[in-house]
């Protein structure tokens, strides 16, 4: 494996000699058919650069052209074509760089965003000193990520975040490669999404967080511009309505859910688990209808999450006929459920997505829902939970689940986790980041990074190409743009920064 600062690390990567390119005044993006991932490319060369790289209608057998091509099979980016699946397949990627030209290829524009990505990561100070000066070395990188699913989950109940912080939330995703943001939107402290057919939701809940500190929401267009700004990343937003527990916000705002008829108080401590629906209440269907027919409606992406996590308050029988109305509604409208990894006690479509947390009974519960068709997203809470500390000293975050340092987010194997269960039930790896104790940006980002990083890799790359000694490496160039972003990050005694 080569030393080129990648992460997350790739399949293969080639240095092939010779100078490299050198960024310069001729130096275009060629946009063929492809005009708007021409202009992302060109925008993120010209941030690199210094100065404005063009965008040109053709040209791409002339020097000085950054190419963009989308090919039809993966053996002419240069990858085995067996065993790469569809959900793989678009974020596989070839980037080719001569002192002539640079060429970036792929099956989907995914992989030719990702590409995008790789050509930051390689890019270094030029010959000539001086602002501007880029030059790219010359290497043949061909890559496919392990997974098709590399998430991060953002609780934006607990505490508030607006959109321009989950833009650079999104920037940093983008720049690891990962692809699914998803979006924790309800829970007992808030309610964060804007429902046009229940308006009482956000005007009475979104004004509560936990601490007593500052609410927020999203409107209708907020989470439109932002799952478009998103998606001209790579990246899918998914977003989390959690019942049928963690509903204290909903029977705050709705009194008419909850048996007296009274709303409930708000919340705004940390506990969990208290809060319900009422399945035989009139009331609790034409709530789930409404708000998962509407939510369905603002998400271009193919999935709505239903939550499903710690509902200690109820029977089995009750909570599995709620998760099984939530499902069926959600499928009525046209998406695929995903829910944590107690929905496995309901009965599932197959194709429907379980997130795995708590290591703790999580392989036993979600096997059987599994063996029956069900697919498993990976979120192990004493690897991937992100707002667990770092070690005691950690001034924010929790310890339920331990203490994560950062190797502890790079050492394991996802295919350990419920071990037996073959490698194609698993759709991936997500991250995840609750805010109980994260109450600003700075929080944010200091308990994301350098963890993030670390679940990328396991997330993209093949447990064969990965090591921790290399990752040391790696990372620590990659700590370079967090510190030119201005992003705060946690110096983890266990890398030589
Ligand atoms: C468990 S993970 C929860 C959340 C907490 C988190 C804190 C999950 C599905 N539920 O409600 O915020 O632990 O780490």
């Amino acid at each position: 494996m080569t030393d080129l600062p990648l992460v997350p690390a790739p399949l293969s990567a080639t240095t092939t000699g010779g100078p490299g390119y050198v960024l310069g005044p001729r130096t275009r993006v060629v946009a063929g058919a492809l005009p708007d991932v021409a202009s992302t490319v060109a925008h993120r060369l010209s941030r690199l650069a210094g100065f404005a790289v063009p965008v040109t209608a053709n040209g791409a057998d002339e020097p000085d052209t950054v190419v963009l091509r989308l090919v039809d099979d993966a053996a002419a980016l240069g990858l085995p074509d067996a065993g790469l699946s569809p959900e793989r397949a678009v974020g596989a990627y070839r980037v080719e760089v001569t002192e002539r030209r640079v060429t970036l290829s792929a099956l989907a524009v995914d992989g030719l965003l990702h590409a995008a990505t790789v050509l930051e990561q390689l890019a270094a100070p030029g010959p000539d000193a001086g602002p501007g000066a880029v030059r790219l070395p010359a290497v043949v990188v061909v890559d496919a990520p392990r997974f098709g699913w590399r998430g991060l989950s953002v609780d934006v109940a607990r505490h508030f975040f607006g959109p321009e912080v989950l833009r650079t939330v999104v920037d940093v995703m983008a720049s690891l490669r990962l692809n699914v943001l998803h979006l924790h939107l309800t829970d007992d402290q808030g309610w964060r999404l804007d429902v046009p057919s229940r308006p009482q939701l956000v005007d009475v809940s979104s004004k509560t967080a936990v601490g007593d500190d500052p609410g927020g929401y999203y409107s209708v267009d907020d989470l439109a511009e932002l799952t478009a700004y998103a998606r001209a990343r790579g990246i899918t937003v998914v977003p989390e309505i959690d019942l049928p527990g963690h509903v204290n916000a909903a029977l705050h705002a709705l009194g008419e859910l909850t048996p007296s008829g009274e709303p409930t108080d708000p919340y705004t401590g940390i506990e969990v688990g208290f809060s319900r629906l009422h399945a035989d209440l009139p009331t609790t269907e034409p709530f789930l209808r409404d708000v998962l027919t509407d939510v369905a409606a603002m998400t271009p992406g193919p999935y709505v999450h239903v939550g499903g996590d710690e509902v200690h308050t109820m029977e089995r029988a009750e909570y599995a006929r709620l998760v099984e109305t939530a499902a069926r509604i959600v499928e009525g409208a046209g998406k695929t459920v995903v829910g944590w990894q107690e929905v496995a006690k309901a009965t599932l479509t197959p194709g429907t997505v379980v997130q795995l947390w708590d290591e703790r009974d999580g392989a036993e519960l979600v096997r059987p829902a599994v063996e029956a068709g069900a697919l498993l997203l990976l979120s192990p809470a004493s690897k991937v939970y992100l707002d667990l500390k770092y070690d005691a000293s950690t001034p924010i975050g929790l310890e339920w689940a331990g203490h994560v340092e950062l190797r502890d987010s790079y050492d394991w194997d996802p295919l350990a986790v419920v071990p037996g269960v073959p490698e194609s039930s698993v759709v991936g790896v997500e991250a995840a980041i609750w805010t109980e104790t994260v109450r600003t940006p700075e929080d944010l980002f200091f308990l994301l990074l350098p963890r993030l990083a670390a679940v990328a890799e396991v997330a993209w790359t093949q447990g064969d190409r990965r090591s921790w000694e290399g990752f040391g490496v790696r990372v620590r160039h990659l700590a370079r743009s967090w510190d030119r972003a201005g992003l705060r990050w946690y110096r983890s005694p266990q890398i030589p920064w």
